[in-house]
């Protein structure tokens, strides 16, 4: 597509590191500290390119694979209105996708291989899509817990350093609230109706609690990337300290609903004024990250074959470009 030619000015990164001298590398962190918004054609050292590309297009990947847990639900969603909710969800989650595609574009790498990356298996997305979703309760507790749970992730992210990636966060923090907020309505209503509405509530709940605080990333002690995000101003806050918001918000409006979180050391500490929690399971973490989640081969398989099958609109697409550049040109 248009931006193929982009590749080539990442690849240029290795002359560019010529330029990378103490003088502009300090200058560079002087404006990150003075809280200047780092553009799409300011300087900038290669470092910082790559890890806004690795961190927006594994955003955007996550958006677009995010899609398929919820989508599994359009032709059973409950009533004629709950389906007309969820359509509007799913689909903000591709427009989502979208913008974060075309914020990482800014920094000179191509659609085509960001999406390339992600079919290869050279990119992750979000450990969180790679669990089923086995009920409508599931809907809720994504909306509540997973949207949740981003919002919290990504409120800072529009004070990111980054110009592009930041205005991009804004407009998708404002859906991700309704999102988290039609989640919990959901819940809300399985929790005020039957018995056993409520126990799918709380099936859903005990699902999807663990995993959805492993969407926060590795403990600060094995992140690998934190510290150098952190001085950037890509990341304002550490995955544990962005965890703990979370649980801290979360556990009231659970209780709230009358249902358990599934820990039994969860309590509050009077002295930290925050929740303390049992450990968390980094094993399954790595396991799902690495490929082998309930649901990676599923998802992958099912997002390389809706790549494949829209062959011919990429084609198309392009062949109305080039003849419109024709008519142009004569
Ligand atoms: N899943 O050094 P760390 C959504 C990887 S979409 C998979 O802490 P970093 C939604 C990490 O990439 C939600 N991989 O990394 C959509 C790194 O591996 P690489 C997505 C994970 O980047 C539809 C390694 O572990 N949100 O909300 O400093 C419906 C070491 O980690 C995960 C975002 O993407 C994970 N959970 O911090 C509903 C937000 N965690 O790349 C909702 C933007 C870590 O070296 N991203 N890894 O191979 C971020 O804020 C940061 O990238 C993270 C990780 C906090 C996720």
């Amino acid at each position: 597509m248009y931006t193929q030619g982009l590749d080539q000015a990442g690849k240029s990164g290795t002359a560019r590191s010529a330029e990378e001298t103490p003088e502009r590398l300090e200058a560079f962190q002087a404006r990150i500290d003075a809280e200047e918004k780092i553009e799409a054609k300011d300087w900038m050292p290669e470092a910082y390119r790559r890890t806004l590309v690795r961190q927006i297009s594994q955003h955007a990947h996550s958006e677009i694979i995010g899609m398929q847990p919820e989508g599994n639900w359009l032709t059973r969603a409950p009533t004629l209105k709950r389906k007309a909710i969820l359509l509007a969800k799913v689909q903000d989650e591709a427009g989502h996708g979208l913008y974060l595609y075309g914020a990482a574009e800014t920094l000179g790498v191509s659609r085509d291989r960001m999406v390339a990356d992600l079919l290869s298996g050279k990119a992750k997305y979000s450990s969180i899509f790679n669990y089923p979703t086995l009920t409508w309760a599931d809907i809720g507790a994504i909306g509540w817990l997973v949207d949740g749970a981003a919002i919290m992730n990504q409120i800072p992210l529009c004070r990111c350093s980054y110009g592009p990636y930041s205005r991009a966060m804004i407009r998708i923090c404002k859906e991700e609230s309704f999102h988290q907020r039609q989640g919990y309505e959901i819940m809300l209503t399985l929790c005020r109706g039957t018995g056993e509405q409520k126990a799918m509530a709380q099936d859903a709940l005990n699902r999807f609690w663990w995993p959805s605080l492993m969407m926060f990333g590795p403990s600060d002690a094995t992140s690998t990337h934190s510290a150098q995000s952190m001085q950037w101003k890509i990341k304002r806050f550490s995955n544990d300290e962005l965890r703990r918001k979370f649980i801290d918000v979360t556990v009231p409006q659970a209780e709230f609903l009358g249902l358990t979180v599934p820990d039994d050391k969860l309590h509050f500490n009077r002295a930290t004024g925050h929740y303390e929690h049992s450990d968390i399971d980094w094993q399954e973490f790595y396991e799902v990250i690495s490929g082998n989640g309930p649901c990676n081969r599923q998802r992958m398989a099912k997002r390389r074959k809706a790549h494949d099958d829209g062959a011919w609109v990429r084609a198309a697409a392009q062949a109305h470009a080039a003849k419109q550049a024709a008519r142009a040109a004569a």
